[in-house]
């Protein structure tokens, strides 16, 4: 078997992003010129800072906030991980499964997508799978004979979400967990769901393994060194092939686990990373590869639904969601944020309350952008035959692939917002055209009382922007104007989002 070592597989990223860093170098980053700089171009086309993302990458940023449903045995049992030995009709939703409601109230909360939980530690398969008989395909209650990914991901399709799916490598039920034959198992069951359900935006491999389990009635403890075992390198090349645009979660592929399950990322956070030596929750600022994190966050007091979730004090308020939000999505992270159906097969009233508070509160904060209907001019634009193509007016168009962008070797300076009329002023949210690198590396929040400038203190550092960066300012004020200073920059800085609340 082609059991590649991951650790030589890193070491040969490393060495290849290495020599992308070394080519990097050679362009003029700062000012200086060289041969390999952009064919002299009069488009003046920034050159990018080393390491990007990939076009995989840059749609998973795109989704920004999506939920996460863990449904499954566990439902059933009031645990969070089954032992593998449950009886398959354990799994007895009381009611038909509304799958129109979980997308209903998710979209209406703003997220983007759903990752459903289609297999759990315990073993236990939510769908119609070849692989083993541990699945609601030999379900015999009233309503718990369902393929949910497939009742799921039509209902996201028709809906206009994205699917995406959580697959557990550890599998406490399976016989030859351990064992090569599982390995075989596993990849099978990656491949049904990558083939029969469309199109996917992100595969979960969670990394826990806790050793003891059912395994088939052997019911011991069995350890396996999970940078071999599953032999991810093949499973991922198929990934690749049969969902191209699918973000694999963990396991350093795509995106990474912010090293918390709070849902907050740091105040200072880079989607490059080396080693994370500083955590997770930061990246490394002269990190070799992209590698963007993801804040995951229960609303409950478990991932899965249980007899006292809805109890007062278990389930997080409208206020703690919104939170979470701001120290997530408002700092570069994106947000899979838990809400698990019950065993009736629906979002409790409690969890819907839960989820119509947060856009509420969203929509009170965010609902106007009053940088759409300013005009921005900055102190400088980098120059181009292309009219506007770097212009100041880049920021506010509500185009993610326009920015605006100084000379190179210019890594500071100022760009205005003017809102033509005094207005309160609470957020700013910002966002680096991170197709060329994430560079900024301080800002400040500057407002006009009429006569000058004033800095504002903002409830969170100002260093870090990345695709998406938003700033509370500790008290609203009534402005007419607001100016986004650069303080310093890796390179010269391209920003193609100012809004303003
Ligand atoms: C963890 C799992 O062990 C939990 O049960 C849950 O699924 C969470 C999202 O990931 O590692």
């Amino acid at each position: 078997m082609n059991m590649y070592n991951l650790k030589i597989i890193k070491m040969k990223e490393k060495l290849l992003f290495l020599m992308v860093f070394v080519l990097a170098t050679m362009v003029p980053v700062s000012g200086q010129t060289s041969a390999l700089c952009d064919m002299s171009s009069s488009e003046n086309e920034p050159q990018p800072v080393f390491p990007v993302p990939t076009e995989r990458q840059l749609a998973w940023h795109d989704m920004e906030f999506y939920a996460f449903m863990h449904f499954g045995i566990n439902t059933f049992t009031n645990r969070e991980w089954g032992n593998g030995n449950e009886s398959i009709n354990t799994f007895a939703p009381t009611a038909e499964l509304d799958v129109e409601q979980w997308v209903t109230e998710i979209k209406n909360a703003g997220m983007k997508g759903i990752v459903l939980t289609c297999k759990h530690h315990d073993g236990f398969c939510t769908w119609f799978t070849n692989t083993t008989e541990h699945s609601t395909k030999n379900n015999t209650t009233t309503y718990g004979h369902v393929d949910i990914p497939a009742l799921l991901s039509a209902e996201c399709a028709r809906q206009g979400l994205k699917f995406g799916a959580y697959i557990s490598p550890w599998d406490r039920n399976n016989a030859e967990y351990g064992r090569a034959g599982y390995v075989t198992t596993f990849r099978e069951q990656i491949r049904e769901i990558c083939t029969n359900y469309g199109e996917l935006f992100e595969m979960w491999f969670d990394g826990a393994n806790g050793g003891s389990g059912y395994y088939g009635g052997a019911n011991e403890s069995r350890s396996i060194d999970a940078e071999t075992y599953y032999d991810f390198p093949n499973t991922f090349k198929m990934i690749r092939e049969l969902q191209p645009n699918c973000a694999i979660w963990g396991w350093e592929q795509d995106c990474q686990w912010v090293g918390n399950e709070e849902g907050w990322a740091g105040e200072t956070s880079w989607s490059t990373f080396d080693n994370g030596a500083n955590g997770n929750e930061y990246g490394d600022e002269d990190g070799w590869r992209w590698l963007p994190s993801e804040c995951d966050a229960k609303n409950g007091n478990g991932w899965f639904w249980n007899t006292s979730a809805d109890n007062t004090g278990q389930i997080k308020t409208a206020q703690q969601l919104f939170d979470i939000y701001m120290t997530s999505v408002g700092r570069n992270s994106n947000l899979i944020l838990n809400f698990p159906p019950n065993k009736a097969g629906v979002l409790s009233t409690a969890t819907v309350n839960n989820l119509r508070g947060f856009k509420t509160l969203y929509d009170a904060a965010f609902g106007t952008d009053l940088a759409l209907t300013g005009t921005a001019t900055a102190s400088a634009e980098r120059s181009s035959s292309v009219s506007g193509k770097f212009a100041a007016s880049n920021v506010n168009d509500n185009d993610n692939e326009t920015y605006w962008a100084l000379e190179d070797g210019q890594t500071s300076g100022e760009i205005e917002i003017d809102l033509g009329s005094s207005q309160t002023v609470k957020y700013v949210r910002l966002g680096e055209y991170i197709r060329k690198g994430q560079r900024v590396k301080g800002f400040e929040i500057h407002t006009w009382n009429g006569s000058s400038w004033v800095k504002q203190a903002t409830t969170t550092a100002t260093t870090t922007i990345g695709h998406r960066r938003i700033v509370q300012l500790t008290s609203p004020v009534s402005t007419s104007k607001v100016k986004i200073v650069i303080t310093d920059s890796k390179v010269c800085p391209l920003i193609n989002r100012i809004s303003i609340y």
